[in-house]
């Protein structure tokens, strides 16, 4: 009984052994495709990685374009991620929605996930809900924020 459990925790130790082994190899595969993924279409900001397919849609068609890639529409938290997303419309010269809306509450903007917004940087005298109608966030290729109307078509950049 002691030998055959032996035997038993031999092939159990080079199974994990191997194991250990495939997991390295996949892990070097997943972090080479990374870097070229990054290299070739995303922008990395801390953990964050914005991408753009390069179309326009309105925003109900963005946020479930996004979501259906396991995304979100991005949403800039502080001014790195503001600026990452700017020389993006700005490469694109196509401003983009932000994942930001007041759809719930006018005047109260809140991220897609729920919640008020913590960062922002509207142009002077926005958001102004021009004609009542502007309950979406678009970026500026200036970097800056304009409510604008949600069946507007803008570039779409999804966060992951
Ligand atoms: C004016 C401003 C904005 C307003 C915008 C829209 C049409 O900006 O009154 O507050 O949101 O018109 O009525 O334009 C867009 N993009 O929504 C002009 C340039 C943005
Ligand atoms: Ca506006």
């Amino acid at each position: 009984k002691g030998e055959k459990g032996s035997s038993e925790d031999n092939g159990m130790q080079l199974a994990v052994r191997l194991m250990n082994e495939q997991l390295r190899t996949l892990q070097d595969n997943f972090n080479k495709f990374k870097k070229i993924f990054i290299f070739s279409i995303g922008k990395e900001v801390g953990r964050k990685i914005f991408v753009t397919n390069g179309l326009e849609y309105d925003y109900e068609t963005a946020s479930r374009m996004c979501s259906r890639a396991g995304g979100l529409v991005a949403s800039p938290k502080n001014a790195d991620e503001n600026l990452a997303l700017q020389e993006i419309v700005s490469k694109h010269d196509k401003r983009s929605f932000l994942g930001i809306t007041d759809l719930h509450t006018e005047g109260t903007f809140k991220y897609s996930t729920g919640g008020t917004i913590t960062y922002s940087n509207w142009h002077s005298n926005e958001p102004n809900n021009d004609k009542g109608n502007e309950d979406c966030v678009e970026l500026n290729t200036d970097g800056k924020w304009n409510d604008t109307s949600c069946t507007n078509k803008k570039l779409l950049i999804c966060e992951f």
